[in-house]
């Protein structure tokens, strides 16, 4: 192969820093228009706001560029011991906004831009969303650096440069309809492309034994499909404290001589297949929230993940430190976003053992100082399980190693618990059966030295049922980090007008130290500051309410109500339940109840798994009831309904600083933990939720009189499942009754009979695994609640106040202090002065 020396890492003294840039004035006016002139080449003429956009982008970009630099050099000067947070996905969202709110020039900027005629909002809607990511995990992950960039810890994202992220979703006659997602088609200014990192992954092949010069004997992997690794670095700035932190994002291109042979062979298509089965890898994000589909092609891009990571991190370490690998362990700690990078374990094992040639018994001793994984759900059709057949074709040196892992750890479990042969095959790495599979989560487990969940039930849960025999083993491991959200996207930025309000009030300590929001309580009762509080939150529904009329035509009055539901659709987040309420309200006005009516709007919206067909299912009811809803003369102002297109983290931070009713209300033991239901909190919403995930330590947070519980317990759902009968249930509630009549009798679907049916069949069922209908009754009853406390402004008001100051706990920045104290122990290390 030929060198190619555009990559051989050379020093040169004398190529000084620039002086730091000025964040106002004339420098900044300057670089606006040079970009927008001379880099871009366009002018007063020929100009869209896409690219006014770009030019403010590349002038911010050059303010963090010169952080971003010296964020780098003071972790290598200090050698700090750094995590990497290894994630297929990162919802990171528009970046332009976040990064003038946290240089602090977003004013310095309005400012410029009023002068040329220019509104900053407009050209901020021109950036696509890096939607790179489904829902709460991948958000988490953004939400997570964010945190990190802020606390000054050393702390880098890895994931995948999907070409095309989360689909687009059109509705089109009530339906999803997916488009393609081309994000990086007008370009990505937040990008760096450092092709002097490239790494080189392996697939396929085969293993053999040889002697090595000290005639030991060891393992080779050959004839192996090699594809490169290119990463693309995106900064993550902290809060206006110079650091800049960094998101490494790998993206696939095949080799040269990959091809070489074929092309020579005059087969010039083959030469072209292989090319595009490589580039295939990072082509597109999988659309599935909480279930796994088995492609051959996901497990191609886990590994492709894990490995190039593994291999940049070695590369740095070798680097640094030479081959004194106790130091890796030292300065490394790897966090693992579920399974789903979890063939980490495996590879560092084989980078280790096969590579740097250390004996087996160190490099565990490595690996397993330095991986640990956090689980996101319980849901069983979430278990990632890979049959062993695959990893056979793909990865052949892998499922070597992991079989010794395996053969260790049940030597391990076997000395422990003698002759329990049920307890070892429960505990296998593989699992029997026709189709032996490797369980992706117990190879997380036994190569990890800690494990946690994501809310208080979910951690406990996980001890008591998935992972039970793991605790018996190694109680220490195991572990509860509750989720959080980062307050500077998800009020300070998206919510201007709270920000100002608090600001005025208690000063802006809360911006990096949530728990200062406390000292709002004690205005909640304060008639002038509710009297502020009320008139910023009709703004945002006024905004809200124009964001839905813009979309769906409906029209919202923002006197009315505000509850709202956005999410992944899933069965388990129950939004059939929201609609039964929705036809509930709908019997109601046709029946004249409608005494003390409190307007509501609704809103849900949320992306379904495309092959997910119930869900899909569910989108069609939804728009079918609204229709009906918003179309009957005899409704008036009393209902709206609507669904919302393609609901993204660009329109969350529009909805909630306009909410006032949160809907949390998942079949209890199912939502791990959520996140959305913080989000609503931080902007003054009330929930009515169910006894789940971290809505529990919400409602220890605020109390009974403030937040709508209803519902089945965790503890309740699973004694309820032995003797479920919905039918008696339906038959002794009237309400239920008519509402199942309703749905029966085609009024939501017109021209189609039948449609819903596969809906009634599941919700009448009695092995519903949601049991959708035993929460019902309590739902409604808790819904008649919030409207009735709707009615009394000052009520609603006080209580909108309290959640948002004992919204606290749910910053990431506790969820990532915790982490750190617990099981990274990383360094603060601020960047020395520009
Ligand atoms: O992770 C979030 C939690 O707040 C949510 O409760 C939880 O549902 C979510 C496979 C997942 N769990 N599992 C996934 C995503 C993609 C995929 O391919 C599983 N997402 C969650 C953050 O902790």
């Amino acid at each position: 192969m030929q060198q190619d020396r555009s990559n051989i890492l050379t020093v040169h003294p004398e190529l000084t820093d620039l002086p730091p840039l000025a964040m106002e004035g004339p420098a900044l006016d300057e670089d606006f228009l040079r970009y927008f002139n001379r880099t871009l080449g366009r002018d007063r003429q020929h100009c869209t706001n896409h690219y006014l956009y770009e030019a403010l982008a590349y002038a911010v970009r050059d303010r963090l560029m010169e952080r971003w630099k010296a964020t780098r050099a003071a972790y290598e000067k200090r050698n700090a011991r750094r995590t990497c947070y290894l994630s297929l996905e990162f919802l990171m969202g528009r970046a332009l906004g976040n990064a003038m709110l946290n240089l602090d020039i977003t004013d310095a900027i309005r400012e410029l831009l009023h002068r040329y005629g220019i509104a900053l909002e407009e050209l901020a809607e021109a950036e696509h969303d890096a939607g790179l990511g489904n829902g709460g995990l991948g958000r988490l992950a953004a939400c997570f650096l964010d945190s990190c960039a802020t606390l000054q810890l050393p702390v880098l994202g890895y994931g995948l440069r999907y070409e095309y992220g989360m689909f687009r979703q059109e509705i089109v006659d009530g339906r999803q309809v997916e488009e393609p997602d081309h994000w990086l088609r007008d370009g990505h200014v937040w990008e760096l492309e450092r092709p002097e990192y490239t790494q080189r992954i392996h697939f396929g092949g085969r293993t053999e034994f040889y002697r090595d010069q000290d005639g030991q004997q060891r393992v080779r992997w050959v004839d192996t499909h090699d594809v490169l690794a290119v990463p693309y670095d995106v900064p993550v700035p902290g809060y206006r404290n110079d650091t800049v932190n960094s998101l490494r994002l790998w993206s696939a291109s095949s080799t040269d001589e990959f091809d070489l042979d074929d092309f020579n062979a005059g087969d010039y298509d083959r030469a072209v297949e292989s090319k595009y089965d490589a580039e295939h890898i990072t082509m597109v994000l999988y659309p599935n929230d909480a279930s796994e589909n088995g492609k051959e092609l996901r497990l191609r891009q886990q590994y492709f993940l894990a490995s190039a990571s593994l291999k940049d991190v070695l590369r740095r370490h070798l680097r640094l430190n030479g081959t004194d690998f106790e130091q890796l362990a030292e300065r490394n700690c790897f966090q693992l976003n579920d399974t789903h990078p979890s063939i980490a374990v495996a590879e560092l094992m084989r980078l280790l053992v096969d590579e740097q040639r250390l004996d087996w018994d160190r490099a565990w001793s490595i690996v397993t100082r330095s991986m640990a994984y956090t689980n996101h759900t319980l849901l069983p059709e979430a278990l990632e399980r890979w049959p062993v057949y695959l990893f056979e074709k793909l990865l052949p040196r892998l499922l070597e190693i992991i079989y010794e892992i395996n053969a260790r750890f049940l030597d391990e479990v076997g000395r422990r618990w003698p002759g329990d042969a049920v307890r070892l095959q429960r505990m296998s790495l593989i699992e029997e059966g026709d189709t032996p599979m490797v369980r992706m989560a117990w190879l997380a487990i036994v190569g990890s030295f800690s494990v946690n969940g994501v809310a208080g039930l979910h951690s406990r849960l996980l001890t008591e049922g998935l992972f039970r025999d793991f605790y018996e083993l190694w109680p220490e491991k195991f572990n509860n980090k509750t989720n959080g959200v980062t307050q500077r996207r998800w009020l300070a930025m998206c919510n201007p007008q709270l920000n100002r309000l608090i600001t005025e009030r208690i000063g802006d300590g809360w911006v990096t130290d949530l728990a200062q929001l406390r000292q709002l309580e004690a205005m909640a009762e304060d008639a002038d500051f509710q009297r502020r509080w009320r008139e910023v939150k009709q703004f945002n529904k006024q905004r809200l309410a124009t964001l839905v009329r813009d979309e769906t035509g409906v029209v919202f009055d923002p006197e009315a109500l505000f509850d709202i539901q956005v999410k992944r659709i899933h069965e388990y987040k129950r939004q059939l339940l929201n609609c039964l309420h929705v036809i509930h309200l709908y019997a109601r006005i046709k029946r004249g109840d409608t005494t003390d009516w409190t307007p509501r709007c609704v809103l849900i919206g949320g992306k379904a798994a495309p092959g997910y067909a119930m869900a899909k299912l569910i989108i069609r009811l939804i728009n079918n009831v609204a229709r009906v809803v918003n179309g009957d003369p005899d409704v008036g102002d009393r209902l709206r309904v609507v669904f919302l297109p393609n609901y993204r983290v660009s329109s969350m931070e529009l909805i909630c600083p306009g909410a006032d009713l949160s809907e949390q209300i998942s079949t209890a033991g199912k939502e791990a933990s959520g996140t959305g239901n913080m989000k609503f909190m931080m902007n003054g919403a009330i929930t009515i939720g169910t006894y789940d995930g971290a809505n529990i330590e919400i409602l220890d947070e605020v109390g009974d009189d403030n937040f709508f519980r209803f519902g089945l317990s965790a503890e309740e759902v699973a004694a309820t499942r032995a003797d479920y009968r919905p039918q008696a249930i339906i038959d002794s509630d009237p309400d239920l009754q008519q509402v199942m009549e309703l749905l029966q009798d085609e009024r939501f679907s017109p021209g189609e009979p039948g449609l819903f049916a596969p809906l009634i069949r599941a919700l009448t069922s009695p092995d519903d695994p949601w049991l959708t209908l035993a929460d019902f009754r309590s739902y409604a009853d808790a819904q008649a609640q919030a409207a009735a406390a709707y009615r009394d402004p000052a009520r609603w008001t006080r209580m909108s106040i309290i959640n948002s100051a004992r919204s606290g706990r749910f910053s990431t920045d506790r969820t990532m202090q915790e982490y750190n104290r617990d099981i990274w122990k990383l360094e603060a290390t601020p960047p020395e002065a520009l």
